[in-house]
């Protein structure tokens, strides 16, 4: 299945640009009016040349097509961009399965690598970096929480000198877990601290938020990561333009970050921006977010709890609320 959006000044003419380029059959999945410059946006999706059908399928191909329809009306709601959005639905087209969050959740697994952060030692140091606000210093906290909790040798470090309030918010985490805050000036002092850890223990550093459009602030941040020999993971706020998180994948990704830590799914509806970022550049997911409190943790997600989040109107009530 091919999906595509039209955008015109009206919605007879989006309607017929859509007729036009993928013919009668395209079945029309969304239609938006963008209130700022008054056009309307017309998403549709056409069956591509169907693959024979397996002998041991019963012909099942109706019911898939429904399915496939769901996915492609809620890869239009997430904003997922057209490459992408077609990528996923040929995926989810190659599974044999009338469930559509298992199809997309097969489509998922096959466009995105998944792989959750150790929580257990020995394990290499990670670095959690990213834009000012992202939820980086909250992150270190929840990992530190859960790391201690499984009785495991912790260290914090910090490196974000840089704002007023940087250390004492990270500090108050680690007074409360009985740990010592380390504190980072340069990468060579961040060199130092990790050459003096205790193995084998888990190793967490804090960094400054960093704007990915200033190369400055990138080169300050790849000094330190090269510096600590950690893994950088990224952690974006899940929400936000599909077009502009591309290239903030882009930015981290080309500092080394590869992998990705969504947050702010709690307040978070359309994942598109997420998905974005990752797929851009080649980031695996490794852990989401859902509430500020450092004591709910982050959980790992894999390709279903990932399509659940994406669709939640067909997670079966007693699976709701579950990630
Ligand atoms: N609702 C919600 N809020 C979150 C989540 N994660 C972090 N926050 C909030 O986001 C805000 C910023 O979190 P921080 O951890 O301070 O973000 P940061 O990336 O360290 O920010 P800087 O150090 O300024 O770059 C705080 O108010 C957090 O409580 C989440 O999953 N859900
Ligand atoms: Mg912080």
């Amino acid at each position: 299945m091919r999906l595509k959006s039209f955008t015109a000044p009206t919605m007879a003419e989006a309607m017929h640009l859509a007729r036009q380029e993928l013919g009668d059959e395209a079945v029309v999945v969304a239609t938006t009016e963008d209130e700022t410059d008054g056009t309307f946006r017309v998403s549709a999706a056409v069956e591509q040349a169907e693959p024979p059908v397996p002998p041991h399928s019963n012909g099942r191909t109706a019911p898939q097509s429904a399915a496939l329809q769901h996915i492609a009306q809620a890869l239009v709601y997430h904003g997922v961009p057209e490459n992408l959005a077609t990528k996923l639905l040929a995926a989810a087209n190659a599974v044999e399965e009338e469930d559509p969050i298992l199809r997309l959740a097969a489509g998922l697994d096959q466009m995105f690598q998944f792989l959750p952060l150790p929580d257990r030692a020995p394990a290499p140091p990670i670095m959690l970096i990213g834009p000012p606000g992202a939820g980086k210093t909250i992150g270190i906290a929840k990992l530190a929480t859960r790391a201690v909790m499984k009785k495991q040798t912790v260290n914090v470090i910090t490196t974000d000198i840089k704002r007023a309030g940087g250390v004492e918010q990270i500090e108050a985490f680690t007074q409360i877990l009985g740990l010592n805050l380390h504190i980072a000036q340069d990468p060579g002092a961040l060199k130092d601290l990790i050459e003096m850890q205790e193995a084998p223990s888990l190793t967490y550093i804090d960094s400054a938020g960093s704007n990915p459009y200033d190369p400055q602030e990138l080169e300050n941040l790849r000094a330190f990561i090269e510096a600590s020999g950690a893994e950088p993971v990224l952690v974006l706020s899940a929400g936000g333009d599909p077009r502009e998180m591309e290239e903030v994948g882009d930015a981290f990704g080309s500092i080394g970050a590869s992998r990705l830590i969504f947050t702010r799914l709690d307040m978070t509806r359309r994942f598109g921006g997420a998905l974005s970022a990752a797929d851009r550049a080649h980031l695996k997911l490794a852990n989401i977010s859902v509430a500020p409190k450092v004591t709910e943790g982050f959980h790992p997600i894999n390709p279903v709890s990932l399509a659940r989040f994406m669709m939640p109107e067909y997670v079966a009530p007693s699976r709701q609320g579950t990630a």
